[in-house]
């Protein structure tokens, strides 16, 4: 067995008095951690916003039991337990979407926010002891960070070679086109440089900007941390790039694969680590938001991305090595809802559909991750309606569709639109069988012939017009299981 090494033993120690520390400052109250996750623009502010929004202005979740038996006494804000993460902009974001009905802001960060729900438990016997109280910490992280923990277990040289691989695809060449020609004049054994290593990692950062603003990417290469940088840019731990280096090269000292060994190493020390210490291993609980409709419109590179992707993230989840500290004192993610995200962009009679997608393609990640552990949930959801169904007279027929006021400047069929005037339009079905997307041979798999089989129009819409009472008090935000997914994450800790 090889001796454990003694940064595994301080992170282990420190998660544990984190863990101690969370019961201390939750009061003695019992905690859910919840981690909100997904790739940019995946609908991670939507989401917890109107989460919290729904929970504490009394919306309508029939399917969360405790609010709908009557037992959901109160839900509020209270100060968050890490002094250390920047809070959660709630306010900001509620007023966006309903003061203003614009959709919030990009946001680039990890967030947390810590809601305390009072309620009255179903069973007797514990509702004799009084009022039931939990405290919801919801933790919101860039699906990039996740996707780096997988760095942990990897070598320098074998992230290198798995991030050149990628970046030699058909489809990326062009993208990685100045990088790879910096690579092709880089000789790992040559003596290290600063210019060089600089030189290399801006070319590498420039690949993966490119990625990252195609139109339709859904994949995300690692280090997450150099499209957000923050603190960090310019340090040595930020400025490396994958070499085309064989398994033992980086052994001789002073060289440049030594030189970027040792930064790639520092990056996981000073960047992976502290994520994965301070917030991934205190989760109990993981929410991942996955836009399937915009992998659908991007084609077979997009959804095949995306199942990359998925593949990535449940390895993240995936136990890792067992050790008595970890399994006696701290807690385990249990329960993983994947969300597809946005489903009010179809009719509700595509949702099975849209589920049975994300499924597929979670599936097949399940089994190409080796993945065992936590349940596993897979939900259709919009965290905010935006649109309405309407029945489309066409030719004779009624076709289910959907009525929404597009964003001002979304385009459809040479039509350019105000962002007041509301449109009907028929969204197109999704495929029946979710097999029958990732069955096609290679070869055809060309994003004409998936956009043919799916045909979904997609079109951004503004948030919803919330309607007001007599006092103008705007009612809740109308949103598609949102109550569902509350029920999976927190329902049996509210019991
Ligand atoms: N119609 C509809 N659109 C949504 C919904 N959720 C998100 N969107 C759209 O998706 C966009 C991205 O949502 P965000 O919640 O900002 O996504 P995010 O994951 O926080 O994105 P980053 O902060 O960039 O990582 C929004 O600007 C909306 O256009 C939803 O429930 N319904
Ligand atoms: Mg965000």
């Amino acid at each position: 067995m090889p001796l454990p090494n003694f940064t595994a033993i301080t992170d282990e120690a420190r998660i544990v008095l984190d863990n101690v520390l969370d019961v201390a400052t939750g009061g003695g109250t019992p905690t859910v951690r919840l981690g909100v996750t997904g790739l940019s623009r995946a609908g991670k502010t939507v989401f917890i916003s109107a989460l919290v929004h729904n929970l504490i202005h009394g919306g309508r979740l029939p399917l969360f039991d405790t609010h709908a038996e009557g037992r959901l006494i109160e839900a509020r804000l209270m100060p968050q337990p890490d002094d250390d993460v920047p809070r959660f902009d709630y306010e900001a974001h509620v007023a966006d979407l309903i003061d203003k009905r614009i959709w919030p802001d990009s946001t680039r960060r990890i967030s947390e926010l810590r809601l305390t729900i009072e309620y009255e438990s179903a069973w007797m016997l514990k509702r004799a002891l009084g009022r039931g109280r939990l405290n919801l910490d919801i933790v919101d992280y860039p699906g990039e960070w996740l996707l780096d923990l997988a760095l942990l277990r990897k070598s320098y040289a074998e992230w290198s070679a798995e991030v050149i691989a990628a970046s030699r695809q058909a489809h990326r060449s062009g993208l990685a086109e100045a990088w790879h020609a910096r690579l092709a004049n880089a000789d790992p054994t040559a003596p290290e440089s600063e210019e060089k290593a600089r030189g290399l990692a801006e070319a590498f950062v420039v690949y993966l900007q490119m990625v990252r603003s195609q139109e339709h990417a859904l994949s995300t290469f690692t280090p997450g941390r150099f499209l957000m940088p923050g603190d960090l840019a310019g340090s040595p731990a930020l400025t490396f790039s994958p070499l085309d280096v064989t398994a033992d090269c980086s052994s001789t000292r002073d060289t440049l694969a030594a030189m970027m060994e040792r930064r790639y190493e520092a990056y996981k020390t000073h960047v992976v680590k502290p994520f994965f210490r301070d917030h991934f291993a205190r989760l109990d609980r993981q929410i991942v938001l996955v836009d399937m409709l915009t992998a659908l419109n991007g084609g077979s590179t997009a959804l095949r991305d995306l199942e990359q992707t998925l593949t990535d993230v449940l390895g993240a989840f995936r136990p890792g090595r067992a050790s008595w500290l970890r399994s006696v004192l701290t807690r385990r993610i249990d329960r993983i809802l994947f969300a597809a995200t946005k489903a009010d962009h179809v009719h509700h009679s595509d949702h099975d559909r849209l589920a049975r997608l994300l499924g597929s393609l979670v599936r097949r990640a399940t089994e190409r991750a080796a993945f065992v552990g936590a349940e596993v949930l897979i939900l259709p959801t919009a965290a905010v309606r935006a649109t309405r169904e309407v029945l489309i007279k066409r030719d004779g027929d009624r076709l289910p569709g959907i009525a929404g006021v597009p964003l001002a400047g979304e385009r459809m069929g040479g039509e350019t639109y105000d962002g007041e005037m509301e449109i009907a339009l028929f969204p197109g079905d999704l495929p029946e069988d979710p097999e029958s997307i990732f069955n096609i041979p290679e070869e055809a798999y060309e994003p004409a012939l998936v956009k043919q089989m799916t045909a979904v129009r997609f079109l951004r819409f503004r948030p919803p017009r919330l309607e007001r009472t007599s006092e103008g008090v705007a009612l809740s935000l109308p949103h598609i299981r949102l109550d569902q997914a509350l029920q999976y994450l927190i329902g049996d800790k509210v019991a």
